[in-house]
């Protein structure tokens, strides 16, 4: 690293410092983020030492890592940008992008009948960062594209398969499992952290200076669930699209499919037959229905709804008429759409999860859960976690079966708790971001997280340590309409600009290490339109020119 580049990162340091007594005062008192300009120093590109071979230190961590309840199952030394093969059953090549780096595989035994398998990516351009990754659905994949993506943002990146190999029928391993479970609902992340840290150090010389981790949907849970419950593993999360108040989120899902007559996803009756039954050309009718009621609210007609929760769509508009039969709803449809875009209220009139958001019903995902079967991650979950049989029959699903769900909550899964003073107290930073248009979990129950927080802390903003961005248009985890890439990960978007500004993890290392909150977050859709994404509560408003956020 030159001279040159020492004194910009310092000049970089002294803004942030200036920043952070300024404009953070008086919480900087209480909660410095600032590591002042030593951390700028450290946080210089580090190598693997000099006059060391790196390939001949990286293939010997087989014999020299001794690392507890963790065997190395491979080591490999990737010397130029290639695709590799790689291990469980979810995807058969990952790319490299950042190499030369040393690819770790090793196993830890979490318990008697459980184990976490694990990668860890170690570039040989390291910047001092370390970088634990989530996972996805009910699954036990390691998230090999985004080690990819951590890597070559110069991290050392650690995934795991979460404690179980596969996708499909991804339940199964959790039956009578119940430490599989606990994997699952939190340990697995938190290994992650501990053990992939020590493989850091050992490998390095030297420990990681900052720690994070990156996830979304249930990445966003266990991000969320290592804030609550091991506030000290990470320095910074970002947690897209969480699915928290996970019991209830698989709840209402199967509510969903009893709307719209699904009865069992074994049973030879389909839901088509169902008078409830709305099909796809009618979902058509009713989302561009939904288009015409709400659209311009924001202001432009471009069929991103910027703010679902303004929406007030009457369905009752596209209601069969004695003059149409056709391209319309019946009675009995009309309630089903209002019972889709209506809260979840349960057994004792409590909300169990806000509604659907107008529009998500567009995504072309949204059919996993109105298309006729019952989701999968739902069945799985009630069979395989919560009743512990192989067969159930879903006819009668019901307020009962969420009840049931919340009570036994494997693993303590729920991840619905406001108190992330922990967390806050030792500095964390918080980031997280959900799409609008999101056809699994509605960016309203990140809403309502945000609330959560803010009530139990008695703090009307959060805007210190956590952060909420709101992405119009995007639909679960990236996707969707618009501008919806920010450097959440290679898999959803790969257009992710080299900036803080544009990019959510880059922005939150400046959080950490630099004190530079980001005030908004800018999306790209890879042919040049952006869109300046707003963090809660503020909105996104159109000024007659481009969207801003306003109080
Ligand atoms: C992990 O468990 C396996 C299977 O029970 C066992 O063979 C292995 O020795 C254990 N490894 C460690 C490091 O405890
Ligand atoms: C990796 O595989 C992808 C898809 O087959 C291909 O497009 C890419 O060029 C490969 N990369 C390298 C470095 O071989
Ligand atoms: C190692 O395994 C033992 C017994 O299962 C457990 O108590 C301990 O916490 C484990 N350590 C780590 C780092 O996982
Ligand atoms: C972003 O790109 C610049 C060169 O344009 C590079 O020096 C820097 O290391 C990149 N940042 C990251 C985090 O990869
Ligand atoms: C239905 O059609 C009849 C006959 O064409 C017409 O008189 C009536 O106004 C129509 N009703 C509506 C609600 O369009
Ligand atoms: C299923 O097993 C778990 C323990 O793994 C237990 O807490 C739960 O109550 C069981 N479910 C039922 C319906 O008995
Ligand atoms: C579902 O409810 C109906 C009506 O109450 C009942 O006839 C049927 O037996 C129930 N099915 C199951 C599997 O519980
Ligand atoms: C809208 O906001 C942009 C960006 O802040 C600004 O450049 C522009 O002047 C604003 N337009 C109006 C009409 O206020
Ligand atoms: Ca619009």
């Amino acid at each position: 690293m030159s001279s040159i580049q020492l004194i910009i990162s310092s000049g970089v340091g002294l803004t942030a410092l200036w920043r952070c007594s300024v404009v953070n005062y008086p919480y900087y008192l209480h909660f410095p983020c600032c590591r002042l300009l030593l951390a700028t120093i450290i946080l210089l590109p580090t190598f693997v030492r000099a006059g060391e071979d790196p390939s001949a230190k990286c293939l010997g961590l087989k014999n020299t890592l001794r690392l507890e309840n963790t065997t190395i199952l491979d080591v490999a030394y990737i010397t130029a940008p290639t695709n590799v093969s790689t291990a469980g059953s979810c995807q058969s090549s990952a790319p490299v992008t950042a190499a030369p780096l040393c690819r770790v595989y090793f196993v830890i035994n979490t318990t008697a009948t459980s184990a976490v398998h694990a990668e860890a990516w170690l570039p040989d351009t390291w910047y001092g960062r370390f970088l634990g990754l989530g996972n996805r659905g009910l699954n036990g994949c390691i998230d090999y594209n985004d080690l990819d993506y951590g890597t070559s943002l110069h991290f050392a990146a650690i995934g795991s398969d979460n404690g179980h190999d596969g996708t499909s029928g991804s339940g199964l391993p959790f039956l009578n499992h119940p430490e599989v479970i606990n994997d699952f609902a939190f340990r697995a992340i938190h290994l992650e952290a501990v053990i992939g840290k020590q493989i850091v150090e050992a490998y390095y010389g030297t420990p990681a200076t900052k720690s994070y981790y990156l996830g979304c949907s249930a990445g966003g849970r266990q991000g969320t669930q290592a804030a609550l419950k091991f506030p000290e593993d990470f320095d910074g999360i970002v947690a897209g699209a969480p699915a928290t108040d996970f019991n209830h989120a698989i709840g209402w899902a199967g509510m969903l499919t009893q709307y719209v007559g699904e009865t069992d996803p074994d049973s030879n009756t389909t839901a088509e037959s169902s008078p409830k039954f709305i099909t796809p050309e009618l979902w058509s009718v009713v989302s561009a229905e939904i288009l015409r009621q709400c659209d311009t609210l924001d202001g432009v007609q471009d069929g991103i709804i910027t703010e679902p929760d303004a929406c007030n769509f009457r369905p009752e508009a596209i209601q069969c008429t004695a003059n149409q039969t056709t391209g319309c709803l019946t009675l009995v449809q009309v309630e089903t759409v209002k019972n889709i875009y209506s809260p979840l209220f349960g057994l004792d009139g409590e909300l169990i999860y806000p509604r659907y958001s107008p529009g998500a019903e567009a995504d072309p995902l949204a059919s996993l859960i109105f298309g006729g079967i019952f989701f999968r991650l739902v069945t799985d979950w009630e069979r395989y976690a919560v009743l512990n049989v192989t067969e159930h029959d879903f006819t009668n699903f019901s307020l009962q079966d969420i009840a049931l769900l919340k009570e036994v909550n494997p693993g303590g899964i729920a991840t619905f708790d406001g108190d992330l003073s922990a967390f806050r107290d030792r500095g964390g930073k918080f980031l997280t971001y959900h799409g609008q248009r999101d056809p699994f979990i509605p960016a309203t129950n990140s809403k309502r997280v945000y609330d959560l927080i803010s009530h139990t802390l008695s703090l009307p903003l959060l805007d210190d340590f956590y952060r909420l961005f709101l992405i119009p248009g995007m639909g679960h985890c990236g996707s969707g309409l618009g501008p919806t890439s920010f450097g959440q990960g290679i898999a959803p978007g790969t257009n992710a600009v080299n900036d803080s500004a544009h990019n959510i993890l880059l922005a939150l290392v400046d959080w950490v290490e630099d004190c530079v909150a980001p005030a908004t977050i800018i999306g790209s859709d890879g042919n040049g339109m952006e869109r300046t994404h707003c963090r809660y509560p503020m909105r996104s408003v159109f000024n007659g020119t481009v969207f801003v956020c306003e109080e």
